[in-house]
């Protein structure tokens, strides 16, 4: 796999501090740290409103659940998925790694918690990382709770109802992410088969790729349970929107691996940023980079 390169002058360093920042030390658990490939793998970010299909969707994409399925009624932190066999753990707020059993998951705290770090042998864990984010709209959940981890994403799937799809409430947070991701990411409108009529499907996708121009690089629609039960591959699976996803989402990591557009036209019907931006490498660099005053803790140190 190719390996990210800071793509304009200045970002070097900061990428370098970056890369070294994320580097899990491990010195107290027999497991090997993660290679440098793990480490330059792009990150697609998970995000959305509460229940609106994010951890189904990290499940269709990894082929099965990463995580106990008794934990879905758990509010749990960040979930950062990455190929290996490692054990899983969780990092505190501070940084401070601690091993976990994923049959207690429901003991992480939410609040003192980062993130927490499982690892997986699903195929497409090979091109990119998945992290899957608690939903956006849980009151209890504090803003910080996904915001520390957003800078670490390359890529973010939003998923949004398509029955209620963008709300005020989406677009507010959306509004407050690094702009550089949203030429990489997708809003997809899950639950699509709630909608019943062909022609009330397009026009909610009409709708929303109206109120979000230039926020996505693409709104695409789906059926996450008609994919999970379909697999792969099958007339059911292409229906349910999942080929044209994994296909949108394998060019979007090409683009941040190689830091060139694979499709020049994978746009097309959809609503669409300004792609003079979009194709110039400078205008991307190879990590979301703060500048130092926004920039969240070091992860993994
Ligand atoms: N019919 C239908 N149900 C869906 C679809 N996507 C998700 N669901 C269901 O919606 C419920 C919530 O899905 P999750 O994947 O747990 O949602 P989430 O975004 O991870 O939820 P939180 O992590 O709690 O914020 C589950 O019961 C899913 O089976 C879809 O496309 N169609
Ligand atoms: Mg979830």
């Amino acid at each position: 796999m190719i390996s990210h390169e800071p793509h304009a002058e200045g970002f070097a360093e900061d990428v370098d501090q970056v890369v070294s920042q994320e580097t899990p030390r491990m010195p107290m658990r027999a497991e090997a740290p993660l290679d440098v490939e793990a480490q330059k793998r792009p990150r697609v970010a998970l995000m959305g409103e509460f229940s609106a299909g994010k951890s189904t969707l990290s499940n269709l994409l990894l082929g099965n659940s990463a995580l106990p399925v008794n934990v879905t009624a758990t509010q749990l932190p960040p979930v950062w998925i990455s190929k290996g066999a490692q054990a899983p753990y969780t990092v505190s707020v501070e940084g401070e790694e601690q091993a976990i059993n994923l049959e207690e998951l429901e003991k992480v705290s939410v609040h003192g918690t980062s993130h927490i770090r499982i690892f997986h042998d699903a195929p497409r864990l090979a091109d990119f990382d998945l992290i899957d984010m608690p939903g956006i709209s849980d009151p209890n959940m504090a803003a910080d709770v996904w915001q520390r981890m957003i800078h670490h994403a390359d890529i973010v799937i939003w998923c949004s109802h398509a029955t209620q799809a963008w709300r005020q409430s989406e677009a507010a947070v959306w509004g407050t992410m690094p702009k550089e991701l949203y030429e990489r990411s997708i809003l997809l409108l899950t639950r699509m088969d709630k909608i019943l009529s062909e022609r009330d499907q397009g026009r909610v996708i009409k709708r929303v790729e109206s109120e979000t121009k230039g926020l996505f690089r693409k709104v695409m629609p789906a059926s996450l349970i008609k994919a999970l039960t379909a697999g792969e591959g099958s007339q059911a699976w292409a229906e349910s929107g999942a080929t044209d996803l994994v296909s949108e989402v394998n060019g979007l990591v090409h683009e941040v691996v190689t830091g060139k557009r694979r499709e020049p036209n994978a746009v097309s019907g959809a609503a669409s940023v300004n792609h003079d931006a979009v194709d110039t490498p400078k205008a991307r660099p190879a990590r979301i980079v703060m500048p130092t005053r926004v920039r969240p803790r070091p992860l993994e140190s």
